[in-house]
């Protein structure tokens, strides 16, 4: 009697101690593929020189506007450089579907379909857009020369 009981404790026991086993080795996977994740999502950062230059001059840079805001969300240029951003949404919901482009106009940016958007350097400083409700943003920097 007294034996099966104390079976039955081990058995229970040893259930216990596999089920702290099976959490630690899940949450240390987590934490490394969240590692991974975050060194893999950690987007270049944008230069005077990212992107691609048309046969007018004028400097395209793509923007992904997506789960990890807009990337990138950085974008310097020379004083007084004619740029055009190329917003492309990649995630789904209200958030960045709209656009406060930096001349303050709103734009709509359709799921998956490039969306370009004129914008001159600033002098000095920068001028910033972001989504409809102000939750991600994005700027333009000048770049000092
Ligand atoms: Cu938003």
């Amino acid at each position: 009697m007294a034996e099966r009981a104390l079976a039955r404790y081990r058995a229970r026991m040893l259930r216990s101690s596999v089920m702290v086993a099976v959490s630690v080795l899940v949450l240390g996977a987590g934490a490394c593929s969240k590692d991974e994740k975050a060194a893999k999502k950690a987007p270049p950062a944008a230069t005077v020189t990212t992107g691609t230059v048309g046969s007018d001059g004028v400097r395209k840079i793509a923007i992904e506007a997506g789960k990890d805001g807009y990337v990138p969300d950085t974008i310097p240029g020379k004083p007084g450089e004619k740029l055009i951003l190329s917003f492309t949404r990649t995630l789904e919901g209200e958030c960045l579907a709209e656009l406060k482009a930096p001349d303050g106009k709103l734009v709509a940016l359709p799921m998956g379909t490039p969306v370009d958007v004129a914008v001159t350097v600033p002098e000095t400083g920068e001028v910033k857009f972001a989504c409809g409700m102000d939750m991600y943003s994005g700027k333009i920097v000048a770049a000092k020369s």
